[in-house]
């Protein structure tokens, strides 16, 4: 029988305020989604398992930003050993729009891959969120083109439109992240980060302690 393998991905979920962020973990993780971990920096946790074939889970740590929006980037501590990222933005509003390429570049200078899987930028993916304002008249679908050449230039693995509140598309960005981050970690021949080994990946509870503890290490 094949050996069960299971990993632990941190996710960081970022984008301007209202853009939907919060409601779109709360869609993906349903009603697992707790603020219980809200730490001194002002982040929340939501942890999804996901049998991902009948070898391997995939614990999903979603990281939200709850009010630090705000400052347009986070400290180093948030985006610490973080393997994949979400940017959101909302179709409605252009000037969020504004706001994705910040985001990325706080993402790319903050955190990179661990050294074992090449050290390279994390695969990050951009959500145009809240596409069932579209359908009602408000903004505009996104120009697919448009869209394609931004990500390229921007170093994004792909884009969804997505609507927390009519559940479109979320379930598959999450897919097409999680496939990313298996293959880096498979090509690297490095399963660095399986659970069950010994290194210093993030758990829960540590990450309440660190935070707790982390007033130094912030930027
Ligand atoms: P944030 O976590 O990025 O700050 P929230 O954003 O998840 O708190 O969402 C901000 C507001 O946008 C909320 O409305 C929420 O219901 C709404 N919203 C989020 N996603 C969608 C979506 O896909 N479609 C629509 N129509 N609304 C969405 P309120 O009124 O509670 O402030
Ligand atoms: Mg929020």
């Amino acid at each position: 029988m094949a050996e069960m393998r299971e990993y632990l991905y941190k996710i960081l979920v970022v984008g301007d305020l209202g853009t939907g962020k919060t409601s779109i973990i709360r869609r993906y993780v349903h009603n697992i989604f707790s603020s219980n971990y809200k730490s001194t920096i002002g982040v929340d946790f939501a942890l999804k398992v996901i049998q991902w074939s009948p070898e391997i889970i995939v614990r999903l740590q979603l990281w939200d930003i709850a009010g630090q929006e705000r400052f347009g980037n986070m400290t180093r501590v948030y985006y610490k050993e973080a393997l994949g990222a979400f940017v959101v933005y909302d179709v409605t509003r252009p000037n969020t729009f504004d706001g994705v390429t910040r985001w990325k570049n706080d993402i790319d200078t903050k955190v990179t891959l661990p050294e074992a899987w090449g050290g390279g930028k994390i695969p990050v993916v951009l959500l145009a969120n809240k596409s069932d304002l579209v359908q009602e008249g408000h903004g505009q679908h996104v120009n697919a083109a448009e869209m394609d050449s931004f990500c390229k230039d921007l170093g994004f693995i792909k884009w969804f439109e997505t609507s927390a509140k009519d559940n479109i598309n979320i379930e598959e960005a999450a897919r097409h992240l999680i496939t990313a981050i298996l293959n880096i970690e498979e090509e690297s021949g490095v399963d660095a980060l399986a659970l069950g080994e010994e290194s210093d990946r993030v758990h829960l509870d540590q990450n309440k302690q660190q935070h707790n503890n982390s007033g130094s290490n912030c930027c």
